[in-house]
């Protein structure tokens, strides 16, 4: 049963294709106390998946309170790895680097790369686009806003002030993604800890928005799995895949959520068309 695609509790996976191989990069799913560290799982097939350790840990970044290690995304610019990262349930966002897509990374700044509330959006939940020039921006928040800011071409600061772009029905989890030069923003609605987490989206012909919610892409389906959202996608040859957590019937801790893909496509008119759960996945 390839979904989820490895085991143990693990959310809010961004997924990533790098040097001829995937790569997922999810938050440890567990108290905030123990979420103290990222991992990153590798695959040469999508279906077969090894962890590669430990890539970055908070106890060498005193900012981070050590705590509430969320949310990770990655971007490569001129052969180094950013990885951009919640920490401390607010404490603010962080940037590391490194030379290879497995780590080690270390902290870039020494510091929050964001570290305040702008426009009543939370710290946390980065996600890091590339656009086809060249050009990276940084997308973030939770409590219900969403915000956005170029990144510099060192892709360690912002090049202009937060800007608030919230949709409708925004609650966290930001997501770029560009199909026939639109910009598709997606994000997850409802609450994480239970049934009525989904992810939602917005077509815009700019990264910058605006952003008008179009309708739900993914959500709980009573028959395989709960509360699915806070996801990533990729482009796999003619098809994309879409990277996710969910919670199993079997379960009610909030923490316990686990990492599955599914193939996601578009309408003739460029729609996204629901995502089914399933426990084939993509395998
Ligand atoms: O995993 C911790 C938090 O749960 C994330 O930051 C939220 O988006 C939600 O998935």
């Amino acid at each position: 049963m390839p979904n989820p695609v490895f085991p143990g509790w693990y959310a809010d996976p961004e997924i990533h294709h790098f040097e001829g191989r995937f790569f997922i990069y999810p938050t440890y799913s567990a108290p905030y106390e123990e979420q103290t560290f990222f991992q990153v799982f590798s695959s040469k097939d999508l279906v077969e998946w090894t962890s590669e350790g430990v890539i970055l840990n908070f106890a060498g970044i005193p900012w981070s309170t050590n705590r509430a290690a969320w949310a990770p995304s990655v971007a490569t610019k001129d052969g180094r790895y950013y990885i951009y990262f919640s920490a401390g349930d607010g404490a603010g966002l962080g940037v590391a680097v490194s030379d290879q897509p497995t780590g080690p990374f270390i902290d870039a700044i020494g510091k929050p790369l964001v570290s305040e509330y702008h426009h009543g959006a939370q710290p946390i939940d980065a996600h890091a686009f590339l656009d086809d020039d060249g050009q990276a921006y940084l997308y973030w928040g939770g409590h219900s806003k969403a915000l956005m800011a170029k990144l510099k071409s060192d892709m360690i600061s912002l090049a202009e002030a937060p800007i608030d772009i919230t949709p409708a029905d925004y609650v966290e989890g930001p997501f770029m993604l560009k199909h026939q030069d639109k910009y598709y923003f997606m994000w997850s609605e409802g609450g994480w800890g239970d049934p009525s987490y989904r992810v939602a989206y917005a077509i815009a012909a700019s990264p910058y928005g605006p952003f008008e919610r179009v309708g739900v892409v993914l959500q709980t389906d009573p028959t395989v799995a709960t509360s699915a959202g806070h996801h990533s996608v990729l482009r796999v040859g003619d098809r994309h895949v879409i990277c996710y957590h969910r919670r199993p019937l079997t379960e009610t801790s909030p923490h316990h959520r686990v990492t599955c893909l599914e193939w996601m496509d578009f309408d003739g008119d460029g729609k996204i068309l629901p995502v089914k759960l399933t426990n084939e996945g993509v395998g």
